[in-house]
Protein backbone atom coordinates (compact mmCIF):
# COMPACT_ATOMS: atom_id res chain seq x y z
CA UNK A 1 0.00 0.00 0.00
CA UNK A 2 0.85 3.38 -0.86
CA UNK A 3 2.07 6.13 1.88
CA UNK A 4 -0.71 8.42 0.29
CA UNK A 5 -3.40 5.83 0.49
CA UNK A 6 -2.21 5.20 4.25
CA UNK A 7 -2.15 8.89 5.21
CA UNK A 8 -5.79 9.51 3.49
CA UNK A 9 -7.14 5.96 5.06
CA UNK A 10 -5.97 7.15 8.35
CA UNK A 11 -7.11 10.79 8.33
CA UNK A 12 -10.48 9.77 6.86
CA UNK A 13 -11.03 6.76 9.73
CA UNK A 14 -10.07 9.17 12.46
CA UNK A 15 -12.06 11.95 11.49
CA UNK A 16 -15.34 10.06 11.52
CA UNK A 17 -15.00 8.01 14.60
CA UNK A 18 -14.03 11.05 16.80
CA UNK A 19 -17.12 13.01 14.72
CA UNK A 20 -19.22 10.06 15.45
CA UNK A 21 -18.07 9.49 18.85
CA UNK A 22 -17.27 12.94 20.28
CA UNK A 23 -18.99 15.59 18.48
CA UNK A 24 -22.54 15.30 16.89
CA UNK A 25 -23.84 14.38 20.22
CA UNK A 26 -22.42 15.74 22.80
CA UNK A 27 -23.22 17.93 26.29
CA UNK A 28 -22.19 21.49 25.31
CA UNK A 29 -21.45 23.14 22.31
CA UNK A 30 -19.39 26.21 22.38
CA UNK A 31 -19.02 28.43 19.16
CA UNK A 32 -16.03 30.28 19.08
CA UNK A 33 -12.57 29.86 20.45
CA UNK A 34 -11.86 33.50 22.02
CA UNK A 35 -11.48 33.97 25.97
CA UNK A 36 -14.31 33.15 26.52
CA UNK A 37 -15.36 30.21 25.00
CA UNK A 38 -11.97 28.82 25.66
CA UNK A 39 -12.40 29.30 29.71
CA UNK A 40 -15.66 28.31 29.57
CA UNK A 41 -14.66 24.92 27.66
CA UNK A 42 -11.80 24.54 30.28
CA UNK A 43 -14.22 24.47 33.52
CA UNK A 44 -16.98 22.17 31.39
CA UNK A 45 -14.66 19.99 30.72
CA UNK A 46 -13.16 19.02 33.95
CA UNK A 47 -16.37 18.50 35.68
CA UNK A 48 -16.35 15.63 32.86
CA UNK A 49 -18.82 17.41 30.33
CA UNK A 50 -18.01 16.60 26.82
CA UNK A 51 -17.14 19.87 25.28
CA UNK A 52 -17.32 20.79 21.90
CA UNK A 53 -16.05 24.44 20.97
CA UNK A 54 -16.35 24.93 17.17
CA UNK A 55 -14.33 28.00 15.44
CA UNK A 56 -15.34 28.73 12.33
CA UNK A 57 -11.27 30.34 11.45
CA UNK A 58 -8.44 28.12 11.27
CA UNK A 59 -6.88 29.03 14.75
CA UNK A 60 -7.72 29.80 18.39
CA UNK A 61 -7.93 33.22 20.95
CA UNK A 62 -10.06 35.57 18.95
CA UNK A 63 -9.77 39.15 19.42
CA UNK A 64 -6.70 38.44 21.82
CA UNK A 65 -4.28 38.10 18.95
CA UNK A 66 -5.29 41.79 17.99
CA UNK A 67 -3.87 42.75 21.61
CA UNK A 68 -4.50 46.50 22.34
CA UNK A 69 -4.02 48.04 18.56
CA UNK A 70 -1.88 45.42 17.58
CA UNK A 71 0.03 45.94 20.29
CA UNK A 72 1.12 42.63 21.97
CA UNK A 73 0.04 42.80 25.55
CA UNK A 74 -3.45 43.05 27.27
CA UNK A 75 -4.70 43.87 30.33
CA UNK A 76 -6.14 41.71 32.80
CA UNK A 77 -8.24 42.71 36.15
CA UNK A 78 -7.10 41.67 39.59
CA UNK A 79 -10.77 39.73 39.91
CA UNK A 80 -10.02 37.27 37.27
CA UNK A 81 -6.27 36.53 38.47
CA UNK A 82 -7.39 33.33 40.31
CA UNK A 83 -8.40 32.10 36.51
CA UNK A 84 -5.24 33.66 35.24
CA UNK A 85 -2.99 31.58 38.19
CA UNK A 86 -5.14 28.44 37.77
CA UNK A 87 -4.35 28.32 34.04
CA UNK A 88 -0.72 29.36 35.01
CA UNK A 89 -0.74 32.42 32.63
CA UNK A 90 2.19 34.89 33.15
CA UNK A 91 0.71 37.95 34.72
CA UNK A 92 2.99 41.35 35.71
CA UNK A 93 1.13 43.31 38.51
CA UNK A 94 1.49 46.74 36.42
CA UNK A 95 -0.74 48.99 38.38
CA UNK A 96 -3.34 48.99 41.02
CA UNK A 97 -5.68 46.14 40.50
CA UNK A 98 -4.52 45.27 37.11
CA UNK A 99 -2.27 42.99 35.54
CA UNK A 100 -0.76 43.13 31.60
CA UNK A 101 -0.56 39.48 29.88
CA UNK A 102 1.46 38.64 26.81
CA UNK A 103 -1.38 37.55 24.20
CA UNK A 104 0.14 34.92 22.59
CA UNK A 105 0.92 33.23 26.24
CA UNK A 106 -2.55 33.77 26.98
CA UNK A 107 -4.44 32.46 24.22
CA UNK A 108 -2.14 29.35 23.90
CA UNK A 109 -2.90 28.64 27.63
CA UNK A 110 -6.11 29.25 27.16
CA UNK A 111 -6.46 26.75 24.86
CA UNK A 112 -4.07 24.53 25.81
CA UNK A 113 -6.05 23.95 29.43
CA UNK A 114 -9.42 23.57 27.79
CA UNK A 115 -7.38 20.50 25.25
CA UNK A 116 -6.07 19.11 28.75
CA UNK A 117 -9.23 19.72 30.69
CA UNK A 118 -10.81 16.90 27.78
CA UNK A 119 -12.38 19.72 25.17
CA UNK A 120 -11.99 19.73 21.94
CA UNK A 121 -11.64 22.15 19.21
CA UNK A 122 -12.65 21.59 15.66
CA UNK A 123 -11.61 24.38 12.78
CA UNK A 124 -13.09 25.79 10.17
CA UNK A 125 -16.31 24.83 10.92
CA UNK A 126 -19.04 27.50 11.25
CA UNK A 127 -22.33 27.32 12.50
CA UNK A 128 -24.83 29.08 10.87
CA UNK A 129 -28.06 27.87 12.72
CA UNK A 130 -29.68 26.51 15.09
CA UNK A 131 -31.83 23.25 16.13
CA UNK A 132 -35.44 24.59 17.90
CA UNK A 133 -37.77 22.22 19.48
CA UNK A 134 -41.29 23.38 20.80
CA UNK A 135 -43.31 23.00 23.92
CA UNK A 136 -41.22 24.38 26.15
CA UNK A 137 -39.16 26.41 23.58
CA UNK A 138 -36.13 25.09 23.28
CA UNK A 139 -32.62 24.64 21.02
CA UNK A 140 -31.40 20.77 21.42
CA UNK A 141 -28.02 21.61 18.64
CA UNK A 142 -26.42 23.51 16.15
CA UNK A 143 -26.38 23.04 12.22
CA UNK A 144 -22.97 23.33 11.05
CA UNK A 145 -21.08 24.14 7.61
CA UNK A 146 -17.56 24.16 6.56
CA UNK A 147 -16.67 27.90 6.74
CA UNK A 148 -15.00 27.62 3.27
CA UNK A 149 -18.59 26.73 1.81
CA UNK A 150 -20.21 30.22 2.39
CA UNK A 151 -16.84 32.00 0.91
CA UNK A 152 -17.25 29.43 -2.36
CA UNK A 153 -20.83 30.08 -3.33
CA UNK A 154 -21.86 26.68 -3.50
CA UNK A 155 -24.84 25.39 -2.07
CA UNK A 156 -24.53 22.65 0.16
CA UNK A 157 -26.58 21.52 2.77
CA UNK A 158 -25.03 21.58 6.42
CA UNK A 159 -24.70 18.95 9.19
CA UNK A 160 -26.29 18.66 12.45
CA UNK A 161 -25.03 18.73 15.61
CA UNK A 162 -27.22 17.56 19.03
CA UNK A 163 -26.16 18.76 22.32
CA UNK A 164 -27.72 19.83 25.78
CA UNK A 165 -26.51 23.15 26.44
CA UNK A 166 -25.42 25.56 22.90
CA UNK A 167 -22.91 28.17 24.11
CA UNK A 168 -23.12 31.57 21.96
CA UNK A 169 -19.24 32.60 22.63
CA UNK A 170 -19.16 34.70 18.98
CA UNK A 171 -18.02 38.00 20.87
CA UNK A 172 -19.15 41.72 19.15
CA UNK A 173 -22.41 40.24 16.72
CA UNK A 174 -23.62 37.68 19.48
CA UNK A 175 -23.97 35.39 15.61
CA UNK A 176 -25.88 32.78 17.24
CA UNK A 177 -28.31 34.49 19.31
CA UNK A 178 -28.63 37.03 16.09
CA UNK A 179 -29.84 34.00 13.92
CA UNK A 180 -32.30 32.52 17.04
CA UNK A 181 -34.00 35.88 17.18
CA UNK A 182 -34.24 36.74 13.21
CA UNK A 183 -35.37 32.85 12.07
CA UNK A 184 -37.53 32.49 15.42
CA UNK A 185 -39.54 35.89 15.81
CA UNK A 186 -42.34 34.54 18.61
CA UNK A 187 -39.51 34.06 21.04
CA UNK A 188 -39.04 37.62 21.38
CA UNK A 189 -35.48 37.73 21.90
CA UNK A 190 -33.59 40.66 19.90
CA UNK A 191 -29.50 41.95 20.12
CA UNK A 192 -29.53 45.31 20.76
CA UNK A 193 -26.01 46.10 19.64
CA UNK A 194 -23.04 47.04 22.11
CA UNK A 195 -22.77 50.23 23.63
CA UNK A 196 -19.70 52.92 23.28
CA UNK A 197 -16.79 52.18 25.51
CA UNK A 198 -17.30 52.58 29.50
CA UNK A 199 -14.35 49.94 30.31
CA UNK A 200 -15.19 49.52 34.19
CA UNK A 201 -18.80 49.37 34.10
CA UNK A 202 -18.21 47.17 30.88
CA UNK A 203 -16.03 45.10 32.83
CA UNK A 204 -18.46 44.10 35.74
CA UNK A 205 -21.57 44.26 33.31
CA UNK A 206 -20.46 41.45 31.06
CA UNK A 207 -20.33 38.65 33.78
CA UNK A 208 -23.64 40.64 35.66
CA UNK A 209 -25.45 39.54 32.55
CA UNK A 210 -24.03 36.31 31.71
CA UNK A 211 -26.12 33.70 31.64
CA UNK A 212 -29.28 31.56 29.91
CA UNK A 213 -30.66 33.26 26.88
CA UNK A 214 -33.44 30.39 26.31
CA UNK A 215 -33.81 26.60 27.19
CA UNK A 216 -30.38 25.34 26.23
CA UNK A 217 -29.27 28.28 24.59
CA UNK A 218 -26.24 30.79 26.75
CA UNK A 219 -24.39 33.69 26.10
CA UNK A 220 -20.93 34.37 27.22
CA UNK A 221 -18.57 37.29 26.60
CA UNK A 222 -18.99 40.22 24.43
CA UNK A 223 -22.08 38.46 22.71
CA UNK A 224 -23.30 39.38 26.39
CA UNK A 225 -22.72 42.91 25.99
CA UNK A 226 -24.02 42.89 22.12
CA UNK A 227 -27.87 40.97 23.21
CA UNK A 228 -28.19 43.57 26.24
CA UNK A 229 -26.49 46.68 24.30
CA UNK A 230 -23.75 46.80 27.24
CA UNK A 231 -20.37 49.02 26.89
CA UNK A 232 -17.47 47.82 25.32
CA UNK A 233 -14.48 47.59 27.36
CA UNK A 234 -11.29 46.90 25.05
CA UNK A 235 -8.26 44.99 25.70
CA UNK A 236 -8.98 44.66 29.21
CA UNK A 237 -9.65 40.64 29.08
CA UNK A 238 -10.71 39.87 33.29
CA UNK A 239 -14.45 40.39 32.35
CA UNK A 240 -14.55 37.54 29.38
CA UNK A 241 -12.24 34.84 31.68
CA UNK A 242 -14.62 35.79 34.23
CA UNK A 243 -18.08 35.46 31.71
CA UNK A 244 -16.79 31.78 30.50
CA UNK A 245 -16.56 30.76 34.09
CA UNK A 246 -19.61 31.99 35.09
CA UNK A 247 -21.65 30.62 32.07
CA UNK A 248 -19.60 26.94 32.81
CA UNK A 249 -20.89 27.07 36.56
CA UNK A 250 -24.79 27.68 35.07
CA UNK A 251 -24.78 25.07 32.86
CA UNK A 252 -22.88 23.04 34.73
CA UNK A 253 -26.14 23.32 37.45
CA UNK A 254 -28.74 23.10 35.18
CA UNK A 255 -27.16 19.59 33.32
CA UNK A 256 -27.45 18.19 36.59
CA UNK A 257 -30.63 19.68 38.01
CA UNK A 258 -32.25 18.02 34.26
CA UNK A 259 -30.60 14.52 35.13
O1 LIG B 1 -14.40 37.83 19.41
P1 LIG B 1 -13.93 36.83 20.39
O2 LIG B 1 -12.57 36.98 20.97
O3 LIG B 1 -15.08 36.71 21.52
P2 LIG B 1 -15.09 36.86 23.12
O4 LIG B 1 -14.69 35.60 23.76
O5 LIG B 1 -13.94 37.94 23.44
C1 LIG B 1 -14.00 39.27 23.01
C2 LIG B 1 -12.59 39.84 23.11
O6 LIG B 1 -11.72 39.12 22.26
C3 LIG B 1 -12.46 41.33 22.77
C4 LIG B 1 -13.14 42.28 23.70
C5 LIG B 1 -13.11 42.09 25.17
O7 LIG B 1 -11.90 42.23 25.70
O8 LIG B 1 -13.70 43.24 23.27
O9 LIG B 1 -12.93 41.55 21.45
O10 LIG B 1 -16.40 37.43 23.45
O11 LIG B 1 -13.99 35.37 19.73
C6 LIG B 1 -15.13 34.93 19.05
C7 LIG B 1 -14.74 33.74 18.19
O12 LIG B 1 -15.92 33.19 17.63
C8 LIG B 1 -15.67 32.81 16.27
C9 LIG B 1 -14.69 33.89 15.78
O13 LIG B 1 -13.95 33.45 14.64
C10 LIG B 1 -13.83 34.11 17.02
O14 LIG B 1 -12.69 33.27 17.03
N1 LIG B 1 -16.97 32.80 15.59
C11 LIG B 1 -17.77 33.88 15.34
N2 LIG B 1 -18.89 33.48 14.73
C12 LIG B 1 -18.82 32.14 14.57
C13 LIG B 1 -17.58 31.70 15.12
C14 LIG B 1 -19.69 31.15 13.99
N3 LIG B 1 -20.87 31.46 13.45
N4 LIG B 1 -19.27 29.86 13.99
C15 LIG B 1 -18.07 29.50 14.52
N5 LIG B 1 -17.21 30.41 15.08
Amino acid sequence: MSLEWRISRLIWEYTAKDWVENIIRNDVTIVGAGPSGLTASKYLAEKGLKTVIIEKKLSFGGGIGGGGMLLHKVVVSEEAKQILDEMNIKAVKADEGLYVVDTCELMTKLAYNAIEAGAKIVYGLQVDDVIYRENPPRITGVVVMWSAIPLSGLHVDPLFIESKAIVDATGHEAEVISIVSKKNPSLNISVKGERSAYAELAEKLVVDYTGRILQGLYATGMSVAAIYNLPRMGPIFGGMLLSGRKIAEIIYNDIKKSQ
